[in-house]
């Protein structure tokens, strides 16, 4: 079973209780969670648990949209531009997995309330920390888990993705931009360098040189513009954050409305690319395309291709 802070919610994953775990259950708030106030004595910091999505959050919202179809996290902490707090993280990695746990939601959108996708990790919170914070209780590993959901992330940024927060968005499959979404990671400047994974995504998303620029002066910071035509985000939508966002979400609905294991193998296999050499990359995806031939929804596809219909698929 998962551990978590005191006082924090968790999801009780005792396998006998969560026998009739459904997404039903999960929006009628009829499945167990539980307050749990035990401690793991341990060096490693505890695995946060799911979290029901629509619970209330201190530091964002998280709720589900398109007939429960999309997940959508706003980060809502706009009066310090988003900084990204324990509390925070807590609150979006038990959202998110609480989102992949949940059978209709197909797709995820994150984005930021206010004039900020995130300004980075909360640094009132990071000037405190130690090295021996570093290494014997390294909470703030947890924002790894982030990479670890199956289910596609669309990250919907406007104004400022700045350190923690433009790792946060590299986490995500798909970045969508609006005209003034601001990359930069500015760690160098405040006597530290970037911790959850800026040195070894910015690299692979905008070259050598544009990130060393970016990393080692800490300003250089990459508008919308520039996101784009380096392959860092995907498109610029024009307009207001909330068309920016409806954008994401329309994305996150025509994606959810994809069979959902094809969806999860193809967002698997692009990310071996990622996080492997190429030829055991290229024997990832071989293998999970030879999967998806033991898929219903591969039939039902092809067939409905020749039949010149929508295909109707069961996620299975
Ligand atoms: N943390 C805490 N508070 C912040 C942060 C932050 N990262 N960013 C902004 N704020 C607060 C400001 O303190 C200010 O609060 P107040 O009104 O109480 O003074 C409020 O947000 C508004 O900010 P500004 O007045 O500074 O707004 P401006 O429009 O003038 O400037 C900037 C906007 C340029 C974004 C500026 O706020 C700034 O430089 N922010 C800090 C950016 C930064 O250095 N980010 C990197 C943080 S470190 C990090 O992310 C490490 C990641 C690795 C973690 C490793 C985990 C394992």
């Amino acid at each position: 079973m998962g551990v978590v802070a005191p006082g924090f919610p968790e999801f009780v994953a005792n396998p006998r209780r969560n026998a009739g775990f459904s997404p039903g259950n999960i929006s009628s708030r009829s499945c167990r969670w539980i307050h749990s106030t035990r401690f793991v004595r341990s060096s490693v910091a505890p695995s946060i648990g799911a979290r029901d999505p629509e619970a209330s959050y201190e530091t964002i919202t998280a709720e589900v949209v398109e007939s429960k179809s999309v997940g959508l996290l706003m980060l809502n902490r706009p009066q310090v531009l988003n900084a990204l707090s324990e509390v925070c993280m807590r609150e979006v990695v038990a959202a998110l997995k609480g989102f992949d746990a949940l059978p209709e939601v197909g797709a995820i959108v994150i984005s930021g309330k206010g004039k900020a996708f995130a300004a980075g990790v909360d640094i009132k919170e990071l000037k405190n920390k130690t090295m021996v914070d570093s290494f014997v209780n390294p909470v703030l590993d947890q924002w790894n888990q982030v990479s670890r959901i199956r289910k596609p992330l669309i990250a919907a940024v406007n104004g400022y993705a700045l350190g923690g927060g433009c790792e946060l968005a590299m986490m995500c499959d798909i970045i969508l931009v609006g005209e003034k979404a601001v990359f930069g990671q500015p760690e160098i400047k405040i006597g530290t360098i970037p911790g959850m994974g800026g040195t070894q995504r910015l690299i692979r998303e905008v070259g050598k040189s544009r990130a060393m620029e970016m990393i080692l002066t800490g300003e250089r910071f990459m508008d919308a513009k520039e996101a784009c035509q380096r392959g860092l985000a995907s498109r610029v939508i024009e307009g207001t954050n909330e068309e920016l966002v409806a954008e994401a979400v329309a994305m996150a609905k025509n994606i959810s409305g994809m069979s959902r294991p094809a969806v999860i193998m193809a967002k698997a296999a692009v990310n071996a690319a990622y996080e492997s050499h190429l030829e055991e990359g290229v024997k990832r995806e071989q293998a999970f395309f030879g999967a998806t031939f033991g898929l219903e929804d591969r039939s039902e596809g092809m067939a409905a291709f020749f039949e010149k219909r929508k295909p109707n698929f069961q996620n299975k």
